[in-house]
């Protein structure tokens, strides 16, 4: 019996301390060896023990592969050399003529890969506003194939109903793939909710220690698992292993940091919320949030992510605060245990648009902050230091 079927009904923090972790079996060793090789001797022509070329088999990946199953409440997972490698996987199962119905709100990056790369191969993207699962339905045309959700999205914190868009997609016959990276698997778990793809930026969360760049895709259709990793294998987008063991580190620890980031994240949004030079705070976890009881029902917390403007929404007075905060670094990404100060406008969502970007809501006077794991007072003072 592998060590992933003994851990059939185990609570999270003992699979993700557990999943994918078989001591080696040559020498006993409980953390998953680094197999830091490029190709696998064989007795003879296809003879071999499961090992052939590094970018279709690595056991390090294969073990991290499995964990991210594991903790997605999936069958399959497959490792990527970084999240956008991971979304673009998802795009190649589609074919020119093809039709999306993506959020409208979502991680710039995506954006930036769907309309400058994919577009030009003839695959057409329709953004709703998903938070609207009507919208969803009433996109839909013969050509569409798969829908690309965002929730909680980067950078507004907009939740998407994800039970209602499963009952769409199905209805359609269409793939659903949820990018779960602000969430972790420690908050959600889309496929539960019945998508039939989960993506992560593992770069995020999954790593937690802002020291690798990965991605991740994890299902449970058998036919679906085969063609991504044809697409893997025969794109090449492959992680190497030191990397592949850096993620699976982090999983150990991301029930204990995501409580943390949840307690510090609620704190630092209510310090926001209540703050004179502050207007708006776009956090899940409020009650008054437009779509808190969707949330609520689908999340098992609402992370350390969050968006704030200020009162006086001009981009020069978010770039003092931006550059005066002495904890929180200005930098993009999010995700790991220190906590990141960053303006989407100019940084992380600047492929997208002003047009578009203002028409969803990012103002250029939006800030987002990754909340980390730090001493939550030393947290609020700094940001109140800025703030002043
Ligand atoms: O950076 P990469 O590992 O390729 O992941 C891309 C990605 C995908 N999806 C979401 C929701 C993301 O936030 C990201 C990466 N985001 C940042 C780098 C950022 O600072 O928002």
């Amino acid at each position: 019996m592998s060590n992933n079927d003994s851990l059939k009904n185990k609570k999270p923090a003992t699979l993700y301390i557990h999943a994918g972790a078989e001591p080696d079996p040559s020498t006993g060793a409980i953390m998953t060896p680094i197999y830091q090789t490029s190709t696998f001797v064989q007795e003879a022509p296809g003879v071999n023990k499961g090992f052939e070329y590094a970018r279709s088999q690595n056991p390090t990946r294969f073990a991290l592969e499995s964990a991210l199953a594991v903790i997605e409440h999936g069958k399959y997972g497959l490792a990527f050399s970084s999240g956008v490698a991971a979304t673009d996987a998802v795009m190649k199962l589609l074919k020119p003529g093809d039709e999306v119905i993506a959020a409208s709100d979502m991680y710039g990056g995506t954006y930036r890969l769907f309309s400058k790369i994919f577009e030009k191969f003839g695959i057409r993207f329709t953004y709703v506003d998903t938070t609207n699962v009507n919208n969803v339905e009433a996109a839909i045309s013969k050509d569409s194939k798969l829908i690309w959700i965002e929730t909680p999205t980067n950078p507004l914190m907009n939740i998407t109903d994800i039970e209602a868009v499963a009952s769409i997609s199905k209805k359609y016959n269409l793939i659903l793939c949820v990018d779960n990276t602000f969430a972790s698997p420690h908050l959600q778990n889309p496929l539960v909710l019945g998508a039939d793809i989960v993506m992560h930026s593992a770069t995020k969360y999954l790593g937690g220690h802002s020291d690798v760049i990965q991605g991740a895709l994890i299902m449970n259709d058998e036919t679906l698992r085969d063609q991504l990793y044809f697409i893997q294998k025969s794109c090449g987008a492959v992680p190497g292993p030191m990397d592949c063991f850096l993620v699976l580190r982090g999983i150990k620890t991301l029930h204990v940091r995501m409580r943390a980031h949840c307690e510090n994240g609620e704190k630092v949004a209510q310090f926001l919320r209540k703050h004179p030079a502050v207007s708006k705070v776009y956090w899940c976890g409020f009650e008054d949030h437009p779509n808190y009881t969707i949330a609520k029902k689908q999340m098992h917390g609402f992370g350390g992510m969050m968006s704030f403007t200020l009162k006086d929404d001009r981009a020069e007075a978010a770039k003092k605060v931006l550059t005066s905060t002495k904890i929180f670094s200005l930098a993009e990404s999010l995700g790991g245990v220190e906590s990141l100060i960053n303006h989407p406008a100019s940084m992380t969502h600047a492929s997208i648009p002003r047009e578009e970007r203002l028409k969803n809501g990012l103002s250029d006077g939006l800030i987002r902050l990754s909340v980390g794991i730090e001493d939550a007072d030393d947290l609020i003072n700094d940001l109140a230091q800025a703030l002043s």
